[in-house]
């Protein structure tokens, strides 16, 4: 690949500073490093933002926001509209850029630009539908109504796992809503925060509109840490783990401020023994190593009826035998590497730890001889008693446990403290419905006949409990981004009051 060659296209050439790349982007503060996970190579080095840089990017929040709140829905969706023009033609050299910097497989690495493309059609359409409802007010003459306005700044800290399709999940909606957002990308990611920024700030300029979409790229997670402490930021948009998610919320309540968090998952998968085992064992393999095992939505615990455990997990070993792992831009390879050293030393930690727990290693379990952070996917027979089963490890480590009766598979698989995502894989209705009943699963998302992961942006996406409860993307998330206000116009000549109470002067 041509790396030179890819960054000038994206505008991301010359020195490589970030102020070079946008001169809306002050930066003077400490350098940072943004590496190819599957080499282990720099790709360039920026100056990140300091306190001081930051201070002026909220500045220019603000300053945006009093102008973006008053420009009219539908007309703030045309700047979508033209993002969404923007990024179709730069598509395919994204996309690479996602491969190269986050090591995402090229199909994953497009098919993160177009859930940014699909986002933008949705926001688009949503402009024209921030919609209140009416009531029935108990007072004759009295109309109740509920509308929306926008919020104002809104922070967005964002993974190295969705390094552009999570930032589109939350600054599309937010401007459409009135907002203008302050990204702080993943310190792994900083070329694909820059060029995303660099094209939506282009179409705001072009349009002659406020720069609604800020970038405050700092070398450490100080830059969440500004956000989540800034009174002059009413809503902290969060994705990555429990710890940092934990960490935001926190210091969002105490300023009594909004959080929408969307942290881990252990998301697992049950497979019934009258499944289609083809198609479930088809599933599972892309849920549990797609990504190499890195999406809060992987599949972490692989839950079998007993009558069909061992078939089923001598399919799933036998293809993953024929996984290619290796470098991600290449054609034929499914597995690209982890994102950073660190991240292989943990999951080689959790296997260790795992078999000290009484696991039993069925297949990988080792980082691969090469340069770059590669691992081989990894199978391992577990049992209920682990405290490993109730941990995220960002790997593609796929626990297999084993059951009898649906209840007890339900009961095990509700068995952590996170949320997100679930799926059955059944063709007996009773079971699905089961599975999706109040007493079924207890995750945000769940699906039957399908994976955990690779979720729609149509449908709201989020977890509960350690997942942290927010809802992002489709449905009603956009609420999130504005202010509701109930309103109560009197038409008539007297004054009756709520709940009859009588309050009549002389
Ligand atoms: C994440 O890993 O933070 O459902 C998001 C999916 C993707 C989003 C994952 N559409 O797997």
């Amino acid at each position: 690949m041509n790396i030179p060659s890819l960054l000038e296209r994206l505008g991301l050439a010359g020195t490589l500073s970030a102020a070079h790349a946008a001169d809306w982007l002050p930066t003077t503060g400490a350098p940072l490093t943004s590496f190819n996970p599957a080499s282990g190579e720099a790709l360039a080095t920026f100056a990140t933002a300091t306190r001081a840089d930051y201070e002026q990017v909220v500045a220019a929040a603000q300053e945006s926001f009093r102008a973006w709140r008053a420009v009219p829905a539908p007309a703030r969706g045309e700047l979508v509209r033209r993002i969404g023009l923007a990024l179709r033609e730069k598509k395919a050299d994204l996309g690479l850029l996602v491969t190269l910097e986050a090591g995402k497989i090229i199909s994953e690495g497009q098919g993160e630009v177009q859930e940014m493309i699909d986002m933008c059609d949705f926001a688009v359409g949503q402009s024209r539908q921030l919609y209140g409802l009416t009531i029935a007010s108990e007072r004759p003459r009295h109309r109740l109504f509920e509308q929306w306005h926008p919020l104002g700044p809104v922070g967005v800290i964002t993974a190295f796992n969705f390094p552009v399709a999570v930032w589109a999940w939350n600054a599309l909606l937010a401007a459409v809503c009135g907002d203008p957002t302050i990204w702080k990308p993943s310190e792994h990611t900083p070329l694909c925060a820059l060029a995303v920024s660099k094209l939506a700030a282009d179409v705001c300029r072009e349009m002659q509109l406020p720069p609604v979409f800020q970038l405050c790229l700092t070398a450490d997670q100080s830059g969440g840490e500004w956000l989540a402490a800034d009174e002059r930021v009413p809503l902290v948009s969060a994705t990555g783990s429990c710890r940092m998610g934990r960490s935001v919320g926190q210091q969002v309540a105490a300023r009594l401020g909004r959080s929408l968090l969307e942290l881990g998952g252990n998301n697992g998968v049950i497979v019934t023994e009258s499944a289609d085992l083809e198609l479930a064992a088809q599933a599972v393999v892309f849920a549990a190593v797609g990504t190499a095992g890195q999406r809060c939505t992987t599949l972490r615990r692989l839950i079998v009826q007993d009558s069909i455990a061992e078939t089923f997990v001598g399919r799933l070993v036998q293809a993953y035998h024929s996984l290619q792992v290796g470098n991600p831009w290449e054609e034929g390879v499914l597995v690209g590497p982890l994102i950073s050293e660190i991240a292989v030393e943990q999951m080689l930690a959790a296997v260790q730890q795992a078999k000290q727990e009484g696991a039993r290693l069925v297949t990988g379990g080792k980082r691969i001889a090469r340069a770059g952070n590669f691992v081989e996917p990894t199978i391992m027979r577990a049992h209920s008693g682990m405290s490993m089963l109730r941990q995220e490890t960002f790997a593609p480590l796929l626990y297999v446990l084993t059951y009898n009766t649906l209840d007890e598979a339900i009961a095990l698989h509700n068995d952590v403290p996170q949320g997100l995502s679930s799926a059955i894989f059944t063709d007996s209705v009773r079971e699905s419905e089961r599975f999706l009943s109040p007493v079924g699963s207890d995750c945000g998302l769940a699906n039957v006949n399908i994976g955990t992961s690779g979720a729609e942006i149509g449908g709201a996406f989020g977890g509960e409990m350690e997942t942290g409860g927010g809802r992002e993307s489709g449905s009603d998330a956009w609420k999130a981004y504005m202010r509701r206000q109930t309103c109560t116009i009197n038409d008539g000549d007297a004054l009756p009051l709520a709940q009859g109470v009588k309050f009549e002067l002389e």
